[in-house]
Parts: structure tokens; C-alpha cells; sequence
């Protein structure tokens, strides 16, 4: 038996086979957990209703997280299917393109910062917020950030500090929502060549450069996200919440490559 049996998560971010949420959907059907799913736009509804369906789920609701009703909305619908939720996989960012190149002086705009930090972070406290009440009280709230959170990244820009309001945002649902059980974490990606990577400059590059500097000598793959993603909202992982877990092959922790 898997160690996610009897487990309902709700995935929210798939667009792609590429999609990080993608890996850890699989690894989480795996394991033996009843999947939900949502979709950005009616363009990707489609490719992400089949992808359901591989992991045996027929559930797949519309959400923008960019609003309070199509949040409240899609509980409404979710809570129709199922009286409670275990796990919620938040793998959401957004800032408008022209923020993530070049000068951060140059780039970063007050919109772009709004724009940034309301998807990429807020909604993550939304997802909470307006979920709380179908949280089951041994249940795991999950979040993807990078490591632009902590060091300053060349054309990462805005979406650092993006990224280390998410972090604090873990902190803080961590301490709230420990109380009824829930745990929140994160785990920080290492680059993986995805959608949101699609078109970024240079980022072949970057993937080359990570791969021969890491540990493990090569760039994480959705696969190792989803496995360690599915340990951290098991039950196996009862002791862990408020944390950052870094699924970057080590990268991090080595200050000089020779
Ligand atoms: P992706 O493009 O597959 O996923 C991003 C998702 O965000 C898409 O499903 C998109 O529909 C969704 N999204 C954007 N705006 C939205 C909105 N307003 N409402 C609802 N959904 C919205 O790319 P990914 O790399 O899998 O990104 C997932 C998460 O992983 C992001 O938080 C990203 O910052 C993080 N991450 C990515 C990498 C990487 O190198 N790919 C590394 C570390 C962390
Ligand atoms: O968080 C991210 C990327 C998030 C992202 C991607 C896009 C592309 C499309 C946010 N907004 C947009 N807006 C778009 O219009 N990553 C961790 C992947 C990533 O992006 C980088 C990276 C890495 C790693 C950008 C510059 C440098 C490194």
C-alpha cells in the first residue's frame, strides 16, 4: 500500500507534461492519493482534463488565482465531490515577461511587483484562506520556491522577492495552521527546463552550468520534485512544516566548484 493511500490532494498548476505539478501529481497517484485537479485558462482545460485522467481523476476545475471568487468557486464545486481535503500542491508563478530580463533596476515596475508577488505568493495564502474549512486535520499545504529567494539571481528580478514572500508566507500559515493539524512547507527547485522556463535567455546555459557544478552532477528532475513532494504531505513527515526543502541536488550548499 502507498504512503499517500486514502489521501485526496488537490493540484493546482499543471499546464504541461512538463509541469512540476505534473511530477508531483504522478508521484503522489503513485502513492495511492485521489487526485483533484485545476487549470488556468480554457486553452489548457482540455490537456489537463486528460492528464486527470491518467492518474484515474475526473476532477478538474477552472481557477485564476488572481481571484477571490474563482477560488471560493472552485471549493464550492470541490466540496461537492469531497467532504475533505488532506493535501494542497500549489506550483503557481507569474510576473509579466519583461520583468524577468535584464537590469532589476531597470525592469522592476510597481505593476510588475504587484503583478508578481499577488500570483506568485498571495495566492498561496488565498488557497488557505478560502480552503481552510475542508482541511482535514492531519492534512499538508505545499508550495514551489527557488533559490532567487536567498541569493540574488542574474534576470530573476522581481520574482526573488516573489519568492522570499512566499518563504515567509510558509512561516507564517505554518505557525496558524499548526494548531488544526495542517502543516505548510515548500520545497526550492533546482532549474528545470518547464513552461515557465520556455523562453527565458540563456537558460540552456544556466541548466548546463548547474548540471557540471552540483553534487550530484546533474540538473532535478520533475520525477525527484514529486517524490520528494509526495514524502513531505505524507504523514511520514508528521514533524515537518514552516520548512524549505531544498530538492536542488545540493546546489546550494556548495559555495565554490573547481
Ligand atoms: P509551469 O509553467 O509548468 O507551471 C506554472 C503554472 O502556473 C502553470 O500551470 C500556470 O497555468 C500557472 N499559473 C500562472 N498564473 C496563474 C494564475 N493566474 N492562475 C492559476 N494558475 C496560474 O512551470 P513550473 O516550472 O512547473 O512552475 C511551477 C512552480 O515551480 C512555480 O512556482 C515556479 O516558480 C516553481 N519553480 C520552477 C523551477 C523551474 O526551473 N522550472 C524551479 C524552482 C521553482
Ligand atoms: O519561478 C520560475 C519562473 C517563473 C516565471 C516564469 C515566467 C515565464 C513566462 C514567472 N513569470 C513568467 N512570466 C512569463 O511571461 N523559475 C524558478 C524558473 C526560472 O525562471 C528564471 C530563472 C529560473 C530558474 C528567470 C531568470 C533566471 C532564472
Amino acid at each position: 500500500m502507498g504512503f499517500l493511500a486514502g489521501k485526496r490532494a488537490l493540484i493546482v498548476g499543471v499546464a504541461s507534461e512538463r509541469s512540476i505539478a505534473w511530477g508531483i501529481a504522478q508521484a503522489m497517484a503513485r502513492e495511492g492519493a485521489s487526485l483533484a485537479f485545476t487549470y488556468q485558462t480554457e486553452r489548457l482545460g482540455e490537456r489537463v482534463r486528460d492528464m486527470a485522467a491518467q492518474t484515474g481523476s475526473s476532477i478538474c476545475l477552472p481557477l485564476d488565482v488572481a481571484r477571490d471568487d474563482d477560488i471560493q468557486g472552485m471549493y464550492t464545486v470541490l466540496a461537492g465531490n469531497w467532504n475533505t481535503v488532506d493535501i494542497i500542491v500549489h506550483s503557481v508563478a507569474f510576473a509579466p515577461r519583461e520583468q524577468l530580463a535584464g537590469s532589476y533596476l531597470d525592469s522592476v515596475t510597481r505593476e510588475g511587483f504587484q503583478i508578481a508577488h499577488d500570483i506568485s505568493s498571495y495566492s498561496f495564502a488565498a488557497l488557505a484562506k478560502y480552503g481552510r474549512q475542508l482541511l482535514s486535520p492531519s492534512s499538508a499545504l505545499l508550495t514551489l520556491s527557488y533559490l532567487g529567494a536567498v541569493r540574488s539571481i542574474p534576470n530573476y528580478n522581481v520574482m526573488g522577492p516573489a519568492k522570499a514572500s512566499l518563504e515567509a508566507n510558509v512561516r507564517f500559515m505554518a505557525a496558524e495552521l499548526g494548531a488544526t493539524g495542517t502543516r505548510v512547507n515548500a520545497i526550492s527547485a533546482g532549474p528545470i527546463k518547464t513552461l515557465a522556463a520556455a523562453g527565458i535567455g540563456g537558460f540552456r546555459a544556466m541548466l548546463q552550468q548547474v548540471a557540471t557544478t552540483t553534487p550530484i552532477r546533474r540538473n532535478v528532475t520533475i520525477e525527484d520534485v514529486g517524490n520528494a513532494a509526495a514524502f513531505l504531505c505524507s504523514d511520514l513527515a508528521a514533524g515537518i512544516t514552516g520548512e524549505i526543502l531544498y530538492v536542488d541536488g545540493g546546489y546550494s550548499r556548495v559555495g565554490m566548484s573547481l
